[in-house]
């Protein structure tokens, strides 16, 4: 089961070998990434952008009203991630998620109103009301859960990816995690297994550079996170994260290359969080003059593939506003669905405890 390797291999293994592992120049889209998406996809792409970003502007605005218990993490501003990410899964295919997990939920086709409902509380929820924004799973659509661990989607998609190949199937597993996710052990150890087992895993850092107020020029040894890559034998690559079709592009070529067999790569996607760590944060530690923080923050992935789409021809700028404005009627409809949902019943409290 582990990848051979003689020791004269591991003699002759050259500094140009360890470099070719590692593309540090950020991708963006290309020309090409437009000939090679279909319409269908690239409105299903935008819709889920639409959605994340929709779903997530109502949450903020019911927390702040106070009528969502617990902690919200945001994933507006990383849309595209998400998004071009999971546009090559299916439903046989795992991802692990965050701390900030609803994008990769609703890019992964979790229910809307199953996941509104969560958040809420309600009996109708994903969970049935009992986890909430950062437990958010639906295992039948391989979202393997959110996670309020830092560090532990790790393990699980290495798990997930052991069982894909121990059972011979041609499915992926996708590990989303953050920059300072990145300094915590199970990265190296996962990293590690994935590449001397060969396993189809996608490790995708989102790199907003930040872990709550800690820059990663701070707390990163290595000025990249793909660079690390190299350590652990497999493919790192850097792409704008703010970019839809670059992620899209990116991600698909890794993934059609694990599904093959051809083991596990490391995506660094560059971003950035639109708002706090959560909310509330009052972000006293980003520096807005920054000219490389403020280019990230003033950029939004919408805006950008918008742009993208129309001037390749993709879809017209109606197109583009009839799919907002569905995407709307689909949250509103999600909102609704959740306030009208039941609290869960007291006595719910002690059932899925233990597995039967
Ligand atoms: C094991 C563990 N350590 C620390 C925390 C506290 N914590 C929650 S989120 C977070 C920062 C994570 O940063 P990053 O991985 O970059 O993700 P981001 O929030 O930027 O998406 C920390 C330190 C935690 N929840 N779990
Ligand atoms: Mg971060």
């Amino acid at each position: 089961m582990v990848k051979e390797k003689s020791i004269p291999q591991l003699e002759e293994r050259s500094e140009t070998a360890l470099k070719d592992l590692v593309q540090l120049e950020i991708r963006t889209s290309t020309k090409a990434a437009a000939e090679a998406v279909t319409a269908d996809k690239a409105k299903d792409m935008y819709q889920t952008m639409e959605n994340i970003r929709n779903f997530e502007d109502n949450v903020r605005r019911f927390f702040a009203q106070g009528l969502i218990p617990g902690f919200v993490h945001l994933y507006a501003g990383e849309e595209a991630v998400a998004t071009g990410i999971c546009a090559h899964l299916t439903d046989d295919d795992y991802i692990t998620s965050t701390h900030r997990g609803h994008g990769h939920c609703i890019a992964k086709g979790g229910d809307l109103n199953g996941m509104m409902a969560e958040i809420f509380g309600k009996e109708t929820g994903l969970g049935k009301g009992k986890g909430g924004s950062m437990h958010i799973a639906d295992v039948d659509k391989g979202i393997l859960g959110a996670n309020g661990m830092v560090g532990a989607g790790f393990g699980l998609a290495t798990g997930a990816g052991m069982k894909i190949k121990y059972k011979k199937e041609d499915n992926v597993a996708v590990c989303f995690f953050g920059d300072g996710a990145s300094n915590e052990g199970l990265f190296h150890e996962c990293l590690n297994m994935a590449s001397i087992w060969n396993l189809p895993i996608i490790f995708v850092c989102e790199n907003n550079f930040f872990a709550e107020s800690t820059p990663q020029w701070y707390a990163s040894a290595s000025d990249t996170i793909a660079e690390r890559a190299a350590a652990y034998d497999m493919p790192g690559v850097r792409v704008d994260g703010k970019d839809l079709m670059a992620v899209y592009e990116v991600a698909g070529e890794y993934i059609e290359r694990a599904r093959k067999g051809e083991g596990p790569a490391l995506i660094e996607c560059v971003t950035f969080r639109n708002y706090g760590h959560f909310e509330g944060d009052e972000q006293k530690y980003k520096n807005k003059e920054d000219g490389f923080e403020k280019r990230l923050a003033d950029t939004d992935p919408l805006d950008i593939f918008r742009d993208y789409a129309v001037e390749h021809g993709l879809l017209t700028l109606e197109e583009l506003d009839d799919i907002r404005s569905q995407s709307e009627a689909d949250i509103e409809a999600a909102i609704k669905f959740a306030e009208e949902s039941p609290q869960p019943r007291p006595e719910s409290l002690y059932e899925d405890v233990f597995a039967e």
